[in-house]
């Protein structure tokens, strides 16, 4: 599996984690926020500088830094070769898009880029989630800001039933293929298609909900 040292934050991660969640790759992701001490020092060890992303692929042996280089690798490796991350002037409009969905959601300070006092994960979480997903961005952010691991299991829509609120989906297109893994599988775990959905293999509980997610990860795994 993929292994990505990120920052929920950061708008070159995010850029990253679109293409992740446009080919349905999952990776690891570990949380570098700053004032972090948990992943940050082994980042810096591999790649010697304090920069994110920073992407390991154990199936090519890679390690790379430079979001733009990450894509162009994501997309050489495992999507469609002929793609390319954006350079030059569609670059910068990517980046100050993603810089601009990082300040709307920064009303009473920044979300997902300063650590929080918090207890280690033995194990890394998963979370089911897609990139733009209004309800699994806070999730994101506060695995973040806890510095917990996690295996992100992306859940891309690729269809146009897949669109909407999961109740009205489910209700309109109860028989729409499903097209994608990870919404497979989580047809399979737990009957919907939904998220967030987040299973801790440390305490072996799993839920929906984004609100109730939180406030269990606050619970577990926030320092008071
Ligand atoms: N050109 C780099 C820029 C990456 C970058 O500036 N990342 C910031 C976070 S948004 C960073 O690594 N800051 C250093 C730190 O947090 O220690 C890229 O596209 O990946």
């Amino acid at each position: 599996m993929l292994v990505l040292y990120d920052i929920e934050a950061c708008p070159y991660c995010r850029l990253v984690r679109e293409v992740l969640c446009e080919l349905d790759l999952d990776a690891v992701i570990y949380p570098c926020p700053v004032g972090g001490m948990r992943f940050r020092p082994d980042a810096l060890d591999i790649s010697g500088v304090s920069q994110f992303p920073l992407l390991l692929d154990p199936n090519t042996g890679d390690q790379i830094l430079e979001s733009a280089d990450i894509i162009d690798h994501l997309y050489k490796h495992y999507g469609n070769a002929r793609r390319h991350s954006p350079r030059g002037l569609r670059r910068k409009l990517a980046v100050t898009g993603s810089m601009a969905a990082s300040a709307a959601r920064s009303v009473g300070g920044v979300r997902g880029l300063k650590a929080v006092p918090s207890y280690a994960a033995k194990q890394p979480l998963e979370l089911f989630s897609f990139e733009s997903s209004p309800y699994s961005r806070p999730v994101r952010e506060l695995l973040t800001e806890l510095e917990i691991p996690y295996i992100l299991r992306n859940f891309a829509k690729s269809r146009w039933q897949e669109m909407g609120p999961p109740l009205v989906r489910s209700r309109w297109f109860p028989d729409a293929p499903i097209t994608s893994p990870n919404r497979q599988r989580l047809r399979e775990l737990t009957g919907r298609s939904q998220v967030p959905y987040l299973i801790d293999p440390n305490t072996g509980v799993s839920m929906f909900e984004s609100v109730d997610i939180m406030a269990y990860l606050k619970d577990v795994y926030g320092r008071k």
